[in-house]
């Protein structure tokens, strides 16, 4: 019998909010619920200048489990003075992620010398000294510089600029990791790598496709939308192997009625096998071609290369479509009958979809269907990537990638005083690892973020970073990739989070919308400073006033100038200090069918369906409800019924197949290691198809990686699962499979 699971949302969300809001203060809590800054989580986006838990729409109260729990997690106290001397290296290196999120706000900076087993404190002085004689004795090529999405658009601006000044490129940022995919295959279909709906589209849909995304969970506000859409006679499909309860039924906490009854969500759910997708969503385009539903003349005035596309699809046969998707006809014929009906439909998707090395396919045959039903370039159609981090888009709008634009590049140049930047594309995010493993990376600067940790195969990502002469982290808690990611000198600099800045920062969320946080006063006592301000320190210190005056750039109002220069589409950037005005990047919502292509049609391109073994287990690896990313806050799995992070999630005929039984221990053998005494846990998932949490399988997963958007496939890994033959603790099983 599968676990019992909870439904998403409801009393269970309430309750862990009383809870959490007396670990703090519920005033304390509230009154930095309502701060005027972005909500810290995901980029959904809510909060900015309209008041904390407000969206664009001006609608409260917004809120999830998830702020809340980011929230309350960077007010807790600071590390202690003594915790460093307390915890030599090997002690941290035992910590689980959970255990060095709890381990408090680091508030003052800290360093590891090549030989030493702890870490000790440093001046500011002595480590931003130390800092930028390192650069300056580093060749520009050797060193690097890694953001994850969590910083703000002003610090993102500020370190790609001064590295490129510097004479680097290499600036990637976690989307490589992310959604990459999508912003290739979307810039390859319409010409523009986000979104082409916004929040009061989804308004106006009747249909939402929802694929490869687990919303309940990772975006819970979603939930709000999807219910009401639900509740307004419209459909929703749920294109994924795991039946993620919260994706049937979800409790929206702010209405009464859901709270007592339920929402219910998917009208239709599909579960297709891994690498099944394409397959699937090919036959739904073949079902509506066979029954003369494409909308030819659409295609006809707006889009290319649909010949091709419809040959292909007429090419494939059912019987490989049925087999290879591991969906049978009558599902793929009713899902297509719904988009033929659906007056206005969004495409809706996360990791499920970018997270294999079809990733960019995946995308592709999403835009096929888009563009071959119509749904794209009207008001309440289009396209939906659902983002993770709550600033990851905005640090890729304003340039934070290993390849500038030449035009962008050519007006930063005018603006920076007529510096020289370099040309050649830098590192991917896997490609500066290699780098690195290669003996190629002298400096690695990370902006926030757990590199070592979003990294697969992490004894090989330990080796890497453990290779570099000086490794920078810019944090605000603690995370095993500080230590496992160590370099020969590790510094660790802590720093504010958005809500605590001195000076105003802004946000770019999912929908395009430019958020401005306020800041505010730091949760939490010791001398920790600005992102922006060390990297202002850091620039003056290597480059001196010439060309760029990095002092001066400190008054962010002076960036953001900068910014709304150069960068298409952020105009009132320029203005917003004095106007408050928060907006909409122009250029990008497609509310009719003009799109951003040379042609200015929306571009339609072939997809093979991969070839795969299906006796095959294929691993994906997942969050929990209450995990961010490689950020650990609660250990259980509520909604999927699952007791600890040490799990595997497989189907009752897998079980049976291979032997084993509910609850029993097993070895779980990967490309690149394996996991012992790992808890098997029947859920309702699909055959072939088993599941377990990031970051710690990360051990499992060799580098395969899409050759267009260089991320690696942690959704499709080839697993064996292999009887314990000794039996330890849980405890020890993570311990090994950290080491
Ligand atoms: N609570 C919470 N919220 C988060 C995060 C978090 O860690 N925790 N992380 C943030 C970030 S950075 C991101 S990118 C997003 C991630 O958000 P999601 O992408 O929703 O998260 P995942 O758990 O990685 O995977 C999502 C779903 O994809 C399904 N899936 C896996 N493989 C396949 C496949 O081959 N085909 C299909 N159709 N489905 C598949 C899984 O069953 C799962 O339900 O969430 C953001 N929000
Ligand atoms: N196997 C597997 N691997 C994956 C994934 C998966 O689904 N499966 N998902 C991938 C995805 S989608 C992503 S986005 C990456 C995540 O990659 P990252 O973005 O690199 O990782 P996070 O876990 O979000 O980073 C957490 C750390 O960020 C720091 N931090 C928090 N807030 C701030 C801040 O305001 N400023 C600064 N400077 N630091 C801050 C804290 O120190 C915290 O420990 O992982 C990827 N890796
Ligand atoms: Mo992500």
């Amino acid at each position: 019998m599968p676990r019992k699971t909870i439904p998403g949302g409801g009393w269970q969300a309430i309750r862990y909010t009383l809870r959490k809001a007396l670990q703090v203060g519920p005033w304390r809590l509230w009154q930095r619920m309502r701060s005027r800054n972005a909500c810290k989580t995901c980029a959904l986006g809510m909060g900015g200048m309209k008041g904390g838990m407000v969206n664009e729409a001006g609608h409260f109260p917004e809120v999830c489990k998830k702020s809340l729990q980011a929230q309350v997690a960077d007010m807790i106290g600071a590390l202690p003075a003594d915790y460093f001397e307390k915890n030599p290296l090997e002690a941290l290196m035992k910590l689980t992620p959970k255990q060095a999120e709890d381990a408090g706000r680091i508030s003052y900076p800290v360093i590891l010398e090549p030989g030493a087993n702890k870490f000790r404190t440093i001046s500011w002085n002595d480590a931003l000294t130390l800092i930028s004689d390192r650069l300056k004795e580093t060749q520009p090529d050797e060193a690097a510089f890694y953001a994850s999405g969590r910083s703000s658009n002003e610090a993102a601006f500020l370190l790609h600029s001064f590295a490129r000044v510097y004479g680097s490129n290499h600036t990637m940022n976690c989307s490589y990791y992310c959604h990459q995919a999508s912003g290739v295959g979307l810039k390859m279909a319409f010409g523009t790598g986000t979104a082409t709906v916004d929040l009061d589209d989804i308004g106006r849909a009747d249909l939402v496709f929802l694929i490869g995304a687990n919303p309940a969970s990772n975006h819970p506000r979603l939930m709000t939308q999807l219910a009401n859409l639900r509740g307004r006679g419209g459909e929703i499909i749920v294109v994924n192997p795991l039946r993620e309860s919260g994706l049937e039924t979800f409790f929206v906490p702010s209405q009464v009625k859901s709270m007592l009854m339920g929402s219910k969500i998917a009208s239709l759910f599909v579960q297709p096998k891994v690498g099944g997708d394409i397959a699937f969503l090919v036959g739904v385009l073949k079902q509506l071609d066979e029954q003369g539903l494409v909308k030819q003349d659409f295609l006809a005035q707006h889009a290319d290369g649909h010949y091709e596309v419809l040959e292909h699809v007429r090419s494939v046969d059912w019987q490989r479509i049925t087999t290879d998707s591991g969906v049978d006809r009558s599902t793929i014929n009713e899902t297509a009958a719904k988009l033929a009906n659906s007056k206005a439909a969004i495409f809706a998707w996360a990791m499920g979809i970018t997270h294999h090395q079809w990733g960019v396919d995946n995308v592709l045959a999403l835009c096929n269907l888009a563009i071959a039903s119509g749904h794209i370039g009207r008001p309440g159609a289009g396209m939906m990537p659902i983002r993770g981090h709550s600033n990851v888009q905005g640090i890729g709008s304003i340039g934070y990638s290993p390849a500038l634009q030449d035009s962008i590049r050519e007006a930063l140049e005018r603006a920076y005083g007529g510096a020289k930047l370099p040309t050649t594309e830098g590192y991917d995010t896997h490609a500066m690892v290699e780098a690195a493993d290669n003996g190629k990376l002298q400096f690695l600067f990370n902006l926030g973020g757990n590199l070592w940790g979003s990294n697969p195969d992490s004894d090989w990502a330990s080796r890497a970073m453990q290779k570099v002469k000086t490794m920078v982290y810019l944090s605000t808690k603690l995370n095993p990739g500080h230590f496992y990611g160590r370099g020969q000198t590790t510094l660790i600099l802590p720093v504010l989070a958005r809500d605590e800045e001195p000076q105003p920062t802004t946000q770019e969320s999912m929908f395009n919308y430019v958020r401005i946080s306020e800041g505010g006063t730091p949760n939490v006592e010791g001398p920790i400073r600005s992102e922006s301000d060390i990297i202002c320190d850091i620039a003056d210190r290597v480059l001196s006033t010439q060309p760029v005056d990095w002092k001066r750039l400190k008054d962010l109002r002076e960036v953001r100038k900068i910014i709304g220069e150069i960068i298409p589409g952020w105009d009132k950037m320029r203005t917003i200090d004095d106007t408050k005005e928060e907006f909409t990047i122009s250029g990008r919502i497609y509310h009719t069918p003009a799109f951003s292509t040379a042609t200015g049609k929306a571009s339609m391109i072939k997809t093979p369906l991969p070839d795969l073994d299906p006796d095959e287990l294929m691993l994906m690896t997942i969050r929990s409800e209450g995990q961010f990313n490689t950020v650990v806050y609660e250990e259980y799995d509520i909604y999927r019924g699952v007791p600890h992070r040490y799990c595997i999630l497989m189907a009752a005929e897998d079980i049976k197949r291979l032997g084993l039984k509910d609850g029993q221990r097993v070895t779980v053998r990967g490309e690149a290691g394996s996991m012992d005494n790992i808890e098997v846990v029947e859920g309702h998932i699909r055959a072939g198809v088993a599941a377990m949490y990031y970051p710690e399988s990360n051990v499992l997963i060799k580098s395969r990686i899409d050759v267009r958007s260089k991320t690696p496939a942690f959704k499709s890994a080839p697993i064996r699962i292999e009887i314990n033959k000794s039996s330890g603790s849980q405890s020890q099983t993570s311990a090994k499979s950290l080491s």
